[in-house]
């Protein structure tokens, strides 16, 4: 295949690089990589060893050590470059991203276009790291705050976006002065492999010190469980389960680093009896079925007035049935299949649930197979009647299922069954009305980290601050000033007078 070579990805590959070096360890077993569009082999990737995290580690350091010392506009400038490759291989890497990942060539070339941006983003930002300057209240005394550099940040990624989240938080801590540690998915290391070549360019183009940016392919159990205890690393970027995070933010804490975690969703849209139903239907399967429903902030409950509620079913089932489902890379398509058969497991298992609970499938939920699916892990969307209160409707499947839910009265019953789960990342209302709008967006409103007005759940621009509230983690990448976490803040306080006056009055001659 002409786009793995064009990205060094060879049949077998190395799992752990500085930048500069792959470290040729193959005693600690291979990853055999298969494509979720066919079931077909593609690579297979050697895991690294707990010696070569050490390594690895102590090149981070070195290079951090150094990175922290040149000046951020000139960190842009690498980040720029890095933006120019990216654009120059957006093609190969966006096949790659849908040939492993399994998400539409569309959404695989969009992904890398959100790497673009965010390297854009940096790049201005290296110039506007801004602290403050507060007036003092002691005579001859200026205090203003500064941000430094922070250290190793390790970025732990998921499956669902191979590599754009990865750059939303390596883009920003490299202007910021950090050195990176990426722990891709294990399911997905070939697009990382693939993005670390790139990067490897840019590296060597500038004579760029080892250790700026490590990729390290291994077991959670092992080299997972070493970084997350690592007190080099002062911050660790973690998007996955909420189950992964709560033990990630646990262990992180303890040893009192930091960590952004961007976990599960379970993202609802509103539909009031204002909507623009012509505007709303796309949003709504776009994102309960892009990415096969495996987005973060793919749309998982529909919650509709009651007095639209049987011509929204109708027009929903009728779009599905319209939706063509195979091959990924086929632009024709419009749904791929799940990662895995254990993806499919459990879409079978939650639509068995949903059943129990006593809800209604009315479209979809079989499992695909047949010639032109090849061994993929193909599913037919489905559309479910349900109530906000069953267990399975509280819970973050990832796969295709969109929960429709009726609400009666007003907006505010709408928000309340909205605002009823654990999970706070991505919500939306489609309204013409503009007191429902700003209701849904008021103090009182979504308790979302994201929250829209006549827009989907999904497809969030780098430009805002991404991430949600409660079992969603609290964490924000991205744009906005997410990049603050990736520094440490200093207050400074200089006395350039003759006295030694105390703050707040307080006397103590000697
Ligand atoms: C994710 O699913 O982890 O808003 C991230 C979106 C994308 C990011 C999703 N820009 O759908």
């Amino acid at each position: 295949m002409e786009f793995l070579k064009q990205l060094g990805i060879k049949e077998k590959n190395y799992g752990c690089s500085t930048g500069q070096k792959w470290l040729e360890t193959s005693a600690e077993g291979e990853l055999k990589i298969y494509s979720p569009t066919n079931g077909k082999f593609i690579a297979s990737v050697y895991q690294c060893s707990e010696a070569d995290y050490e390594h690895i580690l102590e090149k981070g350091v070195d290079a951090f050590n150094y990175w922290r010392t040149v000046p951020a506009p000139k960190r842009g400038e690498i980040v720029r470059q890095i933006g120019l490759k990216l654009r120059e291989f957006k093609r190969p890497l966006g096949t790659l991203v849908s040939y492993e990942m399994g998400k539409s060539l569309q959404e695989g070339m969009g992904e890398v276009q959100e790497m673009i941006d965010i390297c854009d983003f940096a790049v201005g930002l290296s110039r506007q790291l801004y602290g403050h300057t507060m007036a003092s209240e002691r005579p001859m005394h200026r205090m203003y705050d500064q941000y430094h550099p922070l250290g190793v940040v390790a970025t732990i990624s998921a499956f669902n976006f191979p590599v754009a989240v990865w750059s939303w938080n390596a883009m920003l801590a490299t202007v910021c002065g950090d050195s990176n540690l990426w722990k891709p998915s294990s399911k997905v290391p070939l697009s990382a492999i693939a993005t670390q070549n790139i990067i490897a360019q840019v590296v060597k183009e500038n004579n760029l010190p080892e250790g700026l940016f490590n990729l390290i392919i291994g077991r959670g159990a092992t080299i997972g469980e070493k970084l997350l205890n690592d007190k080099r690393i002062p911050l660790i970027s973690v998007t996955g389960s909420t189950k992964v995070g709560r033990h990630a933010g646990e262990v992180v804490q303890r040893r009192f680093g930091r960590t952004i975690l961007e976990l599960g969703g379970n993202n609802a849209i509103i539909m009031t009896p204002d909507a623009d139903l012509k505007m709303a239907m796309p949003a709504v399967v776009f994102g309960a079925v892009g990415t096969a429903g495996q987005r973060c902030t793919s749309t998982r409950r529909l919650i509709v007035h009651e007095s639209i509620y049987d011509k929204v079913k109708d027009s929903l089932v009728k779009a599905y049935s319209g939706l063509k489902i195979g091959d990924p890379l086929n632009e024709k398509n419009h749904v791929g299949p799940l990662i895995d058969k254990y993806a499919v497991t459990a879409f079978q298992k939650a639509l068995k649930e949903v059943k129990e609970a006593g809800g209604k499938v009315i479209y979809g939920g079989e499992n695909l197979s047949g010639e032109s699916y090849g061994s993929g892990c193909y599913v037919q969307p489905a559309i479910v009647e349900a109530e906000n209160n069953y267990p399975i409707v509280q819970e973050e499947t990832f796969a295709p299922i969109l929960y429709l839910i009726k609400y009666r009265g007003t907006v505010t019953n709408a928000i309340a069954l909205q605002n009823g789960v654990v999970q706070g990342l991505s919500s939306s209302i489609f309204t013409n009305n503009m007191r429902e709008a700003e209701e849904f967006l008021s103090a009182a409103g979504s308790d979302c980290g994201i929250a829209n007005v006549n827009i989907g759940t999904s497809g969030a621009e780098i430009g805002g601050a991404f991430g949600g509230e409660k079992e969603t983690g609290g964490g924000r990448e991205s744009g906005s000033e997410a990049w603050k976490l990736y520094m440490r803040l200093q207050t400074n306080t200089i006395n350039y007078g003759t006295q030694l006056p105390l703050a707040q009055g307080i006397k103590f001659d000697i």
